[in-house]
């Protein structure tokens, strides 16, 4: 039931709906193509509906010329990026995951900003296997990327279990019932047979439709006071509200979302604003309608403006509301008052509700793998043998260990003694407040360095802190290889984004708390100017902060930045 007076805009629609239009519901070719041996890559028709499987092709780049020089076809490989619903995993499948990524790709685990692991270097040839192996533990890649609703956030937060619990459990019904309805995954990957005259029209995908979505759809859902999840970066955000110790529904935030691009006022990152509540039973109902809003008017035709947050910029955001609500057939309620006090995780054991502990780890951007003096990989391995609990991936790209008794406490203390895995907390307290994406050498769309290369720089940035006194002081600094923002830089206190190798722009000004974007404040600099700013920043912070005042709040005060008050003067 579309409104009479919004329209998407006009435009010759992009390749990619055609390539969706064509697909007969994400099927294309991918189930012949994935068989062919002629070549370890697929084209690129298939690829694109490979990201709808979770999945998509990439090279190697660190040797893409040499391979270019000697007339080789690209070191094609395939990303996997599994579904894992408010992050929750349990030891068996933590062990799977670990098992496969040493069979079928690079033998390590990425831990994404949206609390599920990727896998990176599998070949054409394991795909099958690995998704085949991967189901067997219950897990699915299904809608990880591509144009639908993606894997639902919510809050890690240990320290109020019971709401978490519960929150949790509407976030896991949420991604299910928003999956797509297409049997396509099952029958590429799983070999389940097509029922023969399934039909091929909208019954298929009641609420997608054939063409499925613009854009991709991220919802999450936080726990206040933690906004680990940086609830205003989502598309569709859901903010807990709990009274009396039970929760009773959720203010609704629309509109966010980081991404943009070098240079085009056109693009830029937004935050979500508050429209209402709903109670947890109209989750659903509130989730269903707004994609639906975006399915008909997001924009179909440039795919850099096609995110909700341009949908709503474009028709206003009461308008949107005013559609959602039309759409509903009822109104959202008043939105009630919350509190964030941070975003980030807090490390080391915390004890919760009905005497469980929590500990949650420090992992540098997200990289489970054996290093040459830190066997982190195989630490968490042994851990997940004895582990009776589960464990919790975060948005922030670390890991709780969750549900623990008291006698496990001891077992798994001994083995993160064993294996040092909290060797690590002689970092400063920025570095475990940082985050980087996977950038080079498997990301196609990476300008320069990012999860290679922020460890090596917060050596030299750990440096200035003991300078200033500063070690202990949580500040949130992110990294990315390009402003697609996938570490969700436009929330940094500090963030560098690539430009070009070796050379970023810096972004000052973020709130601690994730309400507040950050801005520009140096474009295409390097490691020296980084540092030599780095440097007069934090020593300037060190002597003229009030007390208690955050980095991000402090260079506004001080006159180093302004304040963005909207994505869209984000480039002034
Ligand atoms: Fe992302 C594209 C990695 C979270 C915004 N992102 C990509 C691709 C798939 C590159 C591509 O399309 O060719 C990257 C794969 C690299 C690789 O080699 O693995 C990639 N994104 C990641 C991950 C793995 C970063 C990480 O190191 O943790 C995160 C996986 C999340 C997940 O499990 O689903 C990841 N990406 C994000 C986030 C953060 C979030 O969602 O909380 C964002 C910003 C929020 C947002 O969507 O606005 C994000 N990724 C993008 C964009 C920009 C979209 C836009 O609005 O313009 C792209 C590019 C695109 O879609 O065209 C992108
Ligand atoms: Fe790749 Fe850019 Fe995302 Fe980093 S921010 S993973 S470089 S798309």
């Amino acid at each position: 039931m579309a409104s009479k007076i919004l329209k998407a805009p006009d435009g010759k629609p992009s390749d990619v709906e055609r390539i969706k239009a064509e697909s007969n519901f994400l099927r294309g070719t991918l189930k012949e193509v994935m068989l062919d041996r002629l070549s370890s890559g697929i084209p690129d028709d298939d690829n694109r509906l490979m990201k709808f499987h979770g999945s998509y092709l990439q090279d190697d780049r660190d040797l893409r010329n040499e391979r270019e020089k000697q007339k080789l076809e690209p070191a094609y490989q395939f990303m996997l990026r599994v579904r894992l619903p408010g992050g929750v995993a349990t030891p068996e499948q933590w062990l799977v995951m670990d098992q496969v990524s040493d069979k079928y790709a690079n033998g390590t685990l990425k831990i994404t900003t949206r609390q599920t692991w990727q896998m990176h270097g599998i070949l054409k040839w394991n795909m099958k296997n690995t998704i085949q192996e991967i189901h067997s533990t219950l897990l699915d890649t299904i809608a990880a990327c591509g144009d639908v609703n993606r894997n639902v956030l919510c809050s890690a937060n240990p320290y109020q279990s019971e709401i978490h619990s519960e929150v949790y459990e509407w976030a896991k019904q949420l991604s299910n019932d928003l999956l797509p309805k297409t049997r396509a995954y099952h029958e590429i990957w799983l070999d389940e047979e097509k029922v023969a005259g399934t039909p091929e029209s909208d019954e298929v995908e009641p609420m997608y439709g054939p063409l499925y979505l613009p854009r991709k759809f991220k919802i999450g859902i936080a726990v206040p006071p933690l906004n680990d999840i940086d609830v205003f970066s989502q598309d569709l955000g859901f903010i807990a509200i709990v009274e009396k110790g039970k929760l009773v529904g959720f203010n609704v935030v629309i509109g966010g979302g980081m991404g943009s691009s070098h240079g085009d006022k056109a693009t830029y990152p937004q935050l979500a604003k508050v429209i209402g509540f709903c109670t947890p039973e109209q989750l659903y109902e509130v989730s269903e309608k707004t994609i639906t809003i975006q399915r008909d008017y997001g924009n179909r035709s440039v795919r850099k403006n096609a995110r909700f947050k341009y949908t709503i910029d474009r028709l206003g955001l009461e308008t949107v509301k005013e559609e959602l609500e039309s759409r509903l057939g009822w109104k959202l309620g008043e939105a009630k008052p919350y509190h964030f006090e941070r975003n980030g995780d807090r490390y080391g054991w915390v004890k919760g509700i009905q005497g469980k502990w929590h500990f949650t780890l420090f992992i540098q951007n997200g990289r489970v793998a054996d290093f040459p003096d830190y066997k982190l990989k195989t630490g968490l391995r042994e851990i997940a043998n004895i582990h009776k609990g589960e464990f919790r991936l975060t948005t922030n790209q670390n890991l709780i260990i969750a549900n623990v008794s008291s006698r496990k406490k001891k077992e798994i203390d001994t083995l993160i003694q064993q294996y040092g895995l909290t060797d690590g907390k002689h970092y400063s307290a920025l570095r475990r407040s940082s985050m980087a994406c996977v950038a080079l050498p498997t990301c196609g769309l990476a300008m320069a360095e990012s999860e290679r290369y922020l460890p090596e720089l917060l050596d030299k940035v750990e440096t200035i802190l003991d300078e200033n006194g500063l070690r202990d002081e949580e500040i949130t600094i992110r990294m990315t290889g390009c402003p697609n923002g996938c570490a969700r830089p436009g929330l940094g206190e500090i963030a560098f984004m690539g430009k070009a190798v070796g050379k970023y722009n810096m972004y000052l000004g973020a709130a601690f708390d994730g309400s507040r974007l950050n801005k520009m404040y140096r474009e295409n600099i390097g490691e020296e100017e980084i540092l030599n700013e780095l440097r007069m920043l934090l020593s300037r912070y060190a002597k003229e902060r009030e007390e208690g005042e955050h980095f991000g709040d402090f260079v506004i005060r001080a006159g180093i930045v302004k304040a963005t008050t909207d994505g869209t003067n984000f480039h002034d």
